[in-house]
């Protein structure tokens, strides 16, 4: 039952009052604010050394929001000592429309025309005392105008001769979460919803009124609330009361909410016989249930559709097609609402005996077809590949495929497939490379997909980006530096013309510094972290090589193989890769316009780093890169744990430097990547050598000196099992402790004396928090609680974590042992130990013994 619910606001715009305002803006105890994220107090040494006095020239909600920006822009970033140590000088700020502005000062130079929600900041040096002129085209444009005002102030831009106007490229900017009623979020990696709990509207909404003013901050303009999988109790009418306090509260910084619904509403709210779309009862339940909403919401944005999609209801029931389904919803929202109706529609029911079967297909053979049939408010929704957010794809052919529809782009900012947040990687490369691929359409002109996306490859009225952030209670995103994907994605579908290393400099900046060596690692390690996490997972476009039918975290190459989730990369032992050319394979390349076809057509034109994606090429075959197909894989991982290892130093060079919250929990973060990394690069490189049987030119695939498996130790109390799948384990194999106290691993070290890194690998399993002790002839040197939460509940990739130890003293005859106490379902599971020469321990006191670090 839900929750009783105040009464909601009296309704309209317009009469949505101050009072809301204060509920907004002041937040008492708000434990989850956005300057956790990039809106921070100065990072600067040096304050500009002035402070804005604001006057705001309307009254509209917005304004107000702007002027409350404003001042705390003044607070956060303002307000220095002048060189001659004078106090702040106090500049005029005045905000307003552009119209406004116009009015009240008729002798600046206000631009004659701004595109909808841009904005003109003017420094007024001509009068006798400067001033600053922040305008919008409308409401929005005046704050991302402010916003914008403090960014360039916080990345140490001087503004004292700034006019520069702004505005979107991209209608829709969104962001979808995928919460659910209960508080549970789809692929969230960041704590519950902040949005819903228990089935109902959470009534602490302070959280999702920072979430806006983040997400307004970056440009974003649209919310949808509830997952794509739709729960349809969200349309009844209790609910949708609820809904609108979200609504309001998001509202003041821009940010217009939508809705996942379920295309068989009309039946399971309705109590409809039917949910076929062109049933006239159908229809008209639609209009009620728009009428409804709109009602409720007067800015409500629209409808994300997911139909015949992973078992969700779709009009394919009825003989009916997407667009046809997608027109019934769009006519009941319009004239002011949109259906973003998603194309990632195929079947996992897929033959994959039959060669010619093909997932990546399935957009395109629904979705071409139906081009000119979409009603002029609905935009076509596409994964920027054609899989599902993997590693590397290309990219789909579907957005040169709809010449004559309104589109949008869905990229992941939650990382499904890329690290969970528990890998540091930063997508806005993947994102740039896809925004500025070039189609060569329709007569061979440049038309890059972010020109497609805006409308002006094909003159259609709107369209634009879509983000699943996802983000939850948990700091916004758990990891700090994973912020810097949402904030890439609202910079990118403003201005996709941006580039990745310029956002993140940005975003590294206001978040962690302006001192340029910072900003330089923090920037090198961001840039460098997709290219690593795609060398140690699935490179070549084999896709992630995750387990698809579980966690989609940790390596299981074969869980992607002989089943309908078409998600194969075919590997056997003469070869891998899909054979997805016209003259062989699935004809996918085909979907493609001519010039791009070309390319992927032929393995000798295709880019390396798409290789196995379009062709299953023998394990011997040379790469572009002059070496084998196999050597490829196996350098690609070897060389990208090592990147993620010096991700690590990268991070420590920092210390001292940044803000030491920051750098505390950054590290073992990196630290735990570094060792997972090594166990992605372990499991593919492994189960490609049994598969091909080549050996590794630089003979690492199954060799590991320094290595201690855990079965072939004196082992007490702990059993030896079989770890599946095998390649996640060393050879194939574990220990667990299924005593009720303590179990014990020992070897007795028998290499040269010297100091050692010692690497302990185990198993986190989440439903429990065993112990693990290391000790040197019975001396404790590290003792760490297994209490991460990683996926899966038996010992596998997924929860294999590795511990370092540094610089231990060992000589010949020193018993090394491992001590592991269970607990709950945690069995303290051993795969080795793994000693590698280390560096001296430094001089002087010595750490204290135990280390404990939480892992994320
Ligand atoms: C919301 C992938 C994810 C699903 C997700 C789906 C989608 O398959 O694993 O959790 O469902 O994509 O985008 O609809």
């Amino acid at each position: 039952m839900p929750s009783p619910m105040p009464p909601t606001m009296p309704k309209g715009i317009a009469a949505l009052s101050f009072s809301l305002l204060v509920v907004t803006f002041l937040s008492p105890g708000c434990a989850q604010t956005a300057d956790q994220a990039w809106l921070r107090p100065s990072t600067m040494d040096h304050r500009p050394a002035f402070t804005l006095e604001p006057r705001v020239l309307g009254f509209g909600i917005m304004e107000q929001t702007a002027l409350r920006e404003l001042k705390d822009g003044n607070a956060r970033l303002l307000g220095g000592v002048s060189d001659s140590g004078e106090g702040a000088q106090k500049v005029d700020a005045i905000l307003g429309t552009v119209d406004e502005v116009r009015q009240a000062l008729p002798n600046i130079p206000v631009p004659a025309v701004l595109p909808p929600e841009g904005y003109w900041i003017y420094w007024n040096g001509a009068a006798d005392k400067p001033s600053l002129v922040v305008a919008g085209a409308d409401h929005p444009g005046l704050i991302y105008g402010v916003f914008a005002l403090f960014r360039l102030i916080a990345t140490g831009q001087d503004i004292t001769r700034l006019d520069v106007s702004a505005a979107p490229a991209f209608r829709i900017r969104w962001v979808d979460q995928w919460d659910n009623p209960d508080g549970t979020i789809e692929r969230g990696y960041a704590g519950r919803s902040i949005f819903f709990e228990g089935g109902d509207v959470r009534q602490d909404l302070a959280p999702v009124s920072e979430y806006a003013r983040l997400l307004a901050s970056v440009g974003i303009n649209g919310c949808n609330l509830n997952n794509v999988n739709a729960n349809p109790d969200l349309l009844k009418h209790a609910h949708l009361e609820q809904i609108a306090r979200i609504a309001d509260t998001m509202r003041p910084w821009g940010v217009h909410i939508a809705l996942s619904v379920a295309v068989d509403s009309p039946q399971t709210v309705g109590g409809l016989a039917t949910s076929d779309p062109h049933d006239a009862a159908v229809k008209a339940w639609w209009e009620a249930k728009a009428k409804e909403i709109f009602q409720l919401i007067p800015d409500f944005a629209g409808f994300t559709v997911k139909a015949d999609s992973e078992g969700q209801p779709g009009p394919s029931s009825y003989n009916r097609t997407p667009a046809e389904a997608a027109n019934t919803l769009a006519s009941a929202l319009a004239p002011h609402g949109v259906v973003l109706y998603r194309s990632f529609v195929y079947n996992h029911h897929l033959d994959w005996t039959n060669p010619k079967a093909d997932r990546a297909r399935a957009a395109f053979d629904i979705f071409h077809p139906l081009d000119g049939l979409f009603a002029p408010n609905v935009i076509i929704q596409t994964k920027e590949g054609p899989i599902d957010f993997q590693a590397r794809e290309p990219v789909s052919p579907l957005f040169a495929g709809l010449p004559h529809t309104s589109q949008a782009m869905e990229v992941q900012i939650t990382q499904e497939y890329t690290g969970q947040q528990r890998h540091l990687v930063y997508l806005a490369p993947m994102w740039k490379e896809v925004l500025d691929f070039d189609f060569h359409v329709p007569f061979n002109d440049p038309s890059p997909v972010q020109a497609i996306l805006s409308g002006l490859t094909f003159q259609q009225p709107t369209g634009g980006m879509v983000g699943v952030a996802n983000i939850g209670r948990d700091a916004w995103l758990a990891s700090p530096l994973a912020l810097a994907n949402l904030y890439a994605m609202g910079r990118l579908a403003w201005d996709p013309n941006l580039d990745a290393e310029s956002i993140a400099e940005e975003w590294a900046r206001q978040t962690i510094s302006n001192d340029a060596e910072v900003v330089h690692t923090v920037d090198t390690m961001l840039m460098e972290s997709w290219p690593a996490y795609e060398s140690y997972t699935g490179p070549f476009g084999l896709q992630t090589l995750t387990d698809i039918t579980g966690s989609h975290y940790g390596p299981n190459v074969e869980s992607s193989e002989r089943n309908g989730w078409g998600q194969w990369h075919n590997a056997d032992e003469q070869g891998v890769g899909m054979d997805r050319s016209l003259a062989y394979g699935t004809r996918f390349v085909d979907q493609y316009p001519p010039q791009t076809a070309r390319l992927y057509e032929s393995p000798i034109s295709t880019p390396d780093e798409l290789m196995l994606f379009f062709h299953h090429l023998p394990y011997n075959h040379p790469l572009s890169n002059g070496k084998s197909v196999i050597q490829s894989i196996y350098d690609s991982h070897f060389e990208g744990a090592a990147k993620a290892a010096e991700f690590v130093q990268d991070w420590e060079s920092l210390k001292g430097r940044i803000d030491p919250k920051l750098y505390a929990d950054v590290l073992p973060r990196l630290e735990y990547q570094a060792g997972h990394a090594i166990v992605w690069r372990d499991a593919v490189t492994q189960y490609f050598h049994k598969l091909s049987g080549l050996p590794d030119e630089e003979d690492r695939v199954g060799n590991y000196p320094g290595r201690l498996e855990a079965e072939a130790a004196r082992l007490t109390g702990y059993k030896v099992i079989d770890i599946r799948p095998w390649e996640d384990a060393s050879q194939g194999k574990a220990v667990i402790c299924d005593a009720a106290s303590a179990c014990a691993a020992e070897w007795t070290f028998t290499g040269k004396p010297g100091p050692y890194d010692i690497g302990v690998q185990y198993f986190d399993l989440r439903d429990g928090v065993a112990r693990f002790t290391f000790r040197v002839n019975g001396q404790s040197i590290a003792a760490w609680s297994a209490d991460a939460s990683l996926p899966s509940i038996i010992p596998n990739g997924d929860n294999s974590t590795r511990r370092t130890i540094q610089s231990v003293a060992l000589k010949p005859g020193d018993i090394l042992r491992v001590e592991g106490t269970p607990d709950g379902q945690d069995r303290a599971a051993l795969d080795y130990i793994e000693l590698t020469p280390g560096a001296p321990p430094p001089a002087g006191p010595s750490e204290p013994p135990t280390v404990i670090r939480s892992l994320p």
